[in-house]
């Protein structure tokens, strides 16, 4: 078994990056090639995804990624959850919506009606978020637009049809569409009935590692291509390859993938379909291998990133996160801890101001300075992380004796340390780019670069990124 080269398109909700890695069963190396933007466009009908421009920038990424390594041999592509485009034929009908867009309560009222939430908590397992594609699919119904569909593909699957003309569906990423069975793992044909949704616009479920086809030729040319190369189905649901990277004792450790997310959990054999674990919204998506996550989504760093860009709007400059980072930790007064998890922080808009409303509200003294507003969400998510982490542990009877953060957020040292101190336990941070590995492993193995079940992966991570250790303080 020798090393190979591949490269992983991973796709974020505020930017993406071709990274390529080599990877052997003793060492991974990984290289981000390019780093682009992502910014969602507001127009008349709502927020959508810049799908075109994401995707020119994959192909210059990965041109660039051929001609400094001749000898990749494949691509992987993962992105957010949930988001898909409508195909007639070819052509892509609009352009996706994005899941912050506000659009689909009608779609709730209307598919709830059609089947309520206990029950289709019962068949796909999935928590409840207003965006889940069967949502958003009943939103696309009322509006008239399903029906001139003849296909619906989540976005690491558009990209790979663009990039081979093979229409797939990876299964982890369809998990949180809410149309797959929770229990066989198969599009569940009789919910999609149920809520009259045309079963013919999903394509065929392959999972994690399977071939998806060759490159189209003229993608090929595009990039400079003399050679075939393969698209592999990777975990493409983002949240299934960053846990898959999580270099983790599974049976006794939880995860916090943190990025605009705070995704927090557990990863099981079996999901855990209890009213419990309903009442407390705990989602059972699917992951690589045939495992289970049970997490709940906390807002995460969204609420750092969407106040920057509040106050670089108001500044019209921009501002030196690492500045404010600094700032943030040195506060010493006490500040507001609010509820992470409130629905009004989900869309884009004013968070320093909403979070001031839930403040008065709740009868809590607003932070004032930016500092304070920085400190106040940082104390507010690691307060809520732990909540999640203990919740779930109580949820799937488990015991967990330390906790992992992968992703942007390991390296936000102050969320580190306090989660780790609300929980009283171990936070190991790291690794940063948690899903581009788990993206790369995924190729590596099906490309024979290397062998080895979930738990030697992880072994293989924890060699070549060695995470840093946060212990608890005393409260
Ligand atoms: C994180 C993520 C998360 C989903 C959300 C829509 O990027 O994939 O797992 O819930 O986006």
């Amino acid at each position: 078994m020798s090393a190979g080269t591949v490269a992983a398109v991973d796709l974020g909700a505020t930017s993406g990056r071709v990274i390529v890695a080599k990877v052997g069963q003793n060492a991974i190396e990984m290289r981000t090639v390019t780093r682009f933007a992502n910014t969602p466009v507001q127009t008349i009908d709502g927020l959508h995804w810049n799908v075109l421009g994401l995707y020119r920038s994959a192909l210059a990424g990965l041109g660039t990624a051929l001609r400094e390594e001749p000898e990749l041999s494949s691509i992987g592509i993962d992105s957010w959850a949930v988001d898909y485009a409508l195909l007639r034929g070819e052509r892509m009908l609009g352009t996706p919506f994005h899941y912050r867009d506000e659009r689909t309560q009608r779609g709730v009222e209307a598919a709830h009606a059609l089947v309520p939430l206990a029950e289709l908590y019962a068949r796909n397992g999935l928590q409840f978020l207003p965006f889940n594609s069967l949502y958003q699919l009943t939103t696309d119904r009322l509006d008239g637009v399903l029906e001139l569909a003849d296909g619906a593909l989540l976005i690491p699957d558009l990209f790979a049809y663009w990039l081979t003309g093979r229409r797939v569906a990876e299964r982890s990423n369809a998990s949180t569409t809410g149309l797959l069975s929770v229990t066989n793992g198969q599009w569940d044909t009789e919910l999609l009935a149920r809520l009259k949704l045309p079963a013919s616009v999903l394509p065929r479920l392959v999972d994690a590692g399977a071939r998806i086809g060759s490159i189209l030729p003229a993608v090929a040319a595009e990039l400079g291509a003399s050679r075939p190369i393969d698209v592999i189905a990777v975990g493409s649901h983002d949240t299934a390859s960053a846990v898959l990277a999580v270099p983790m004792r599974a049976e006794r450790a939880a995860y916090i993938s943190c990025g605009t997310w705070g995704l927090v959990g557990l990863e099981l054999e079996h999901p855990v379909l209890s009213d419990a674990a309903r009442e407390s919204n705990f989602t059972n998506e699917g992951g690589v291998d045939g495992t289970v996550r049970f997490l709940h989504n906390v807002m995460g760093l969204w609420l750092l990133s969407e106040s920057v860009r509040s106050w670089e709007k108001a500044d019209g400059t921009a501002i030196d996160l690492v500045e404010l980072l600094a700032a943030a930790a040195a506060v010493t007064a006490a500040v507001a801890v609010f509820d992470a998890n409130d629905p009004r922080f989900l869309a884009t808009g004013d968070m320093p101001r909403r979070i001031a409303e839930y403040c008065t509200e709740h009868g809590l003294t607003a932070p004032a300075s930016r500092a304070e507003v920085v400190r106040s969400i940082i104390e507010s998510l690691a307060e809520a992380f732990a909540d999640a982490v203990r919740t779930a542990a109580h949820l799937a009877d488990r015991t967990v004796d330390a906790v992992h953060i992968v992703g942007g957020g390991s390296q936000n040292e102050l969320l580190c340390q306090l989660t780790a101190d609300h929980l009283g336990l171990p936070v190991l941070a790291g690794p940063v780019e948690a899903t581009a590995l788990g993206n790369v492993l995924v190729q590596a193995r099906a490309q024979g670069f290397i062998d080895g079940d979930l738990a030697e992966l992880r072994a293989l991570v924890a060699r070549s990124f060695a995470p840093r250790r946060y212990e608890p303080r005393d409260r």
